[in-house]
C-alpha cells in the first residue's frame, strides 16, 4: 500500500475513534449525574429503602404486569436513582433563573402505587431539585390496601403522608393536597415518574412571573416493558376531540414556523393533568377541581377550560422534562366502572362550560346522553362569579383548529333580485317578496343564520358542501 493512502486510512482510523471517544464523553457529560455521597443519608434521611423495598416483591412465577399494568419487575431491579439522559434543547442549560424563587409543595396522589416507581418518583425529585424550592413533598395515599407503603417514607425528611379513609380519587386527593399544603406554589406529580434535570425552576419562574399561568413540563416516556427513558418530542401540545378524548397533537404549523427560540413556552389548549405547576391562591381562586368528578379522568379538560375561560393561560416549557410511566390500561378498579366514570366527569365539564358546543360532544358520544352526573349548580354558580368567557371565545382564541362540525351547513338568505326564497310548508319553496329585516324576517323565509344559532322550529336550508344539493330541515333543538 502507498504510504500516502497509508497515511490517509490512518489519519481516518484515528479520526474517527477520536469522534467515537468524544461522543463517549459528550453521551456521559449529557447523563444527569447524581452527587451519591451528598444524598445518602442527607436526602433520605433515616428511611431504609432496603427494608422498604423488600417489604414488596415479586414472587416466583407472578405475572410482573398484573397489579400495576407495567413490568413490576424491571421496576424492582433498576433501584431508586438511576441516571437518565438529560432529554432538554441544549440551550436549556444555559438559561439563568431567579435568585429567589419561591418554593413548592409537591403533592403525590396514588392508589396501590408500587413501592419501587413511588420511591424513584420522591428521590428524583429530591435529587433533581434545588433542595430551597422544596417545602414538602405531600404524598395522598387514596385508601391503598397497605397503609405503609404511605406512611414508611415519612421517614424521608420533606415527606408527608395523608391517608384517605375511604376511596375518593385522583381529584378530592388533589384538593386535599392542596389544601394541606404550606408553599405558596402547588405542584401535582404522578406516582410514577421520574423528573429530570432542571426541571422545577423553569415552571416555577414562570408562574412567579405571573400567577395566573399554569404550567407543564414536556413528558418524556418510561417504557412499560423495561422502563427505558426515552425523549418526548418537543413539538407536541395537548389537544382533544368532540368525545372530549385528550389526544397529543402538532403544534401547528404557523405557530411552528414563529418559533426561533427551541426553549420558548408552548401554549397549549389543554393539559395532560398528571404533572403541573400552579400557584396556589390562583387554584383557590379559581374554584380548584370540581370534587364531584370521580376516580380518574376528565378533570384535566375542566381545569383547561377554567383556567382558560377564567383569565389564566396553560402552557408546556420545553425546558422543563419529566418521565412518565405511560400505560395501556389501568391497573385500579372503578367502583362505578370505567366508561360510566369518564362519562359523568366529562359529562359535568361539558355542561358547565362549554354552552350550546356541549350538543357536539353528545353528537360524539351518544351513550353519554341521560347518564346521571349529579348537580352541577355549585360550578354554574361559580363560573357566573368569576365571570368568565364563553366558550365560543375559548374556541376563537385558543383553539381555533378545533374543527366544528355544523360549519360544513351553511345556512344564508337567498334573495334574486328583490325576490327572496321563502318556505311553503315544509316541503316546497318559493321566491317572494322579501319580508322584514335580520331578526324580524318572517320564518317562513330563510334567514341568514350565524353558523351556530339556529332557532327552534325555525326552518333552514341545508346545502351541502360536496354534492349542488340542498333540502329544507327543521331545526330539532335550540342552538341560539
Ligand atoms: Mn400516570
Amino acid at each position: 500500500m502507498p504510504v500516502l493512502v497509508r497515511r490517509r486510512l490512518c489519519v481516518r482510523v484515528l479520526l474517527s475513534l477520536w469522534i467515537d471517544i468524544s461522543l463517549f464523553f459528550l453521551e456521559k457529560w449529557s447523563v444527569t449525574h447524581v452527587p451519591h455521597v451528598e444524598i445518602e443519608g442527607q436526602l433520605v434521611g433515616s428511611f431504609d429503602e432496603k427494608a422498604y423495598l423488600s417489604g414488596k416483591q415479586l414472587k416466583p412465577g407472578d405475572d410482573p404486569y398484573r397489579d400495576h399494568a407495567f413490568n413490576l419487575q424491571e421496576s424492582d431491579r433498576l433501584g431508586s436513582e438511576r441516571a437518565i439522559r438529560d432529554t432538554r434543547h441544549y440551550r436549556c442549560a444555559s438559561i439563568s433563573f431567579d435568585h429567589d424563587l419561591p418554593p413548592t409543595s409537591i403533592i403525590i396522589t396514588f392508589h396501590n402505587e408500587a413501592r419501587s416507581t413511588l420511591l424513584r418518583t420522591i428521590k428524583s425529585v429530591l435529587m433533581r431539585s434545588p433542595p430551597s424550592l422544596i417545602q414538602e413533598i405531600i404524598l395522598v395515599d387514596d385508601f391503598s390496601s397497605d397503609p405503609e407503603d404511605c406512611q414508611l417514607l415519612t421517614q424521608i425528611p420533606k415527606v408527608r403522608c395523608l391517608r384517605n379513609g375511604r376511596r375518593e380519587g385522583l381529584i378530592r386527593s388533589r384538593v386535599r393536597g392542596a389544601n394541606a399544603a404550606s408553599a405558596s406554589i402547588l405542584t401535582f406529580l404522578d406516582s410514577h415518574c421520574e423528573v429530570n434535570a432542571d426541571w422545577l425552576q423553569p415552571m416555577i419562574q414562570r408562574v412567579k412571573e405571573d400567577h395566573t399561568r399554569v404550567v407543564s413540563p414536556i413528558i418524556d416516556v418510561i417504557s412499560l416493558d423495561n422502563f427505558a427513558y426515552l425523549a418526548a418530542s418537543a413539538d407536541l401540545r395537548g389537544g382533544f376531540d368532540w368525545s372530549l378524548h385528550f389526544k397529543w397533537e402538532q403544534i401547528p404549523i404557523e405557530q411552528k414556523m414563529a418559533r426561533n427560540d427551541p426553549t420558548q413556552p408552548i401554549r397549549t389548549p389543554v393539559i395532560a393533568g398528571g404533572i403541573f405547576v400552579m400557584d396556589k391562591n390562583w387554584f383557590n381562586h379559581l374554584g380548584q377541581y370540581d370534587t364531584h368528578m370521580d376516580i380518574w379522568g376528565g378533570e384535566n379538560f375542566e381545569l383547561s377550560f377554567r383556567v382558560w375561560m377564567c383569565g389564566g393561560s396553560l402552557e408546556i416549557l420545553p425546558c422543563s422534562r419529566v418521565g412518565h410511566v405511560f400505560r395501556k390500561r389501568h391497573p385500579y378498579d372503578f367502583p362505578e366502572g370505567n366508561a360510566l366514570t369518564y362519562i359523568k366527569n366529562t359529562r359535568r365539564a361539558a355542561e358547565v362550560w362549554m354552552d350550546e358546543y356541549k350538543q357536539y360532544y353528545y353528537a360524539a358520544r351518544p351513550s353519554a346522553q341521560g347518564k346521571a352526573f349529579g348537580s352541577i349548580a355549585d360550578r354554574l354558580a361559580l363560573r357566573r362569579k368569576l365571570n368568565c368567557n364563553s366558550f365560543r371565545w375559548y374556541l376563537e382564541n385558543v383553539y381555533p383548529e378545533l374543527r366544528i362540525p355544523e360549519q360544513e351547513t351553511v345556512y344564508t338568505l337567498l334573495r334574486q333580485g328583490g325576490l327572496c326564497l321563502e318556505t311553503h310548508g315544509t316541503e316546497s319553496l318559493a321566491l317572494a317578496e322579501c319580508k322584514g329585516s335580520g331578526l324580524n324576517r318572517p320564518q317562513s323565509q330563510v334567514r341568514v343564520f350565524t353558523p351556530l344559532c339556529c332557532g327552534q322550529k325555525a326552518h333552514y336550508i341545508h346545502i351541502t358542501l360536496q354534492a349542488r344539493h340542498f333540502s329544507i330541515l327543521l331545526c330539532q333543538i335550540s342552538t341560539c
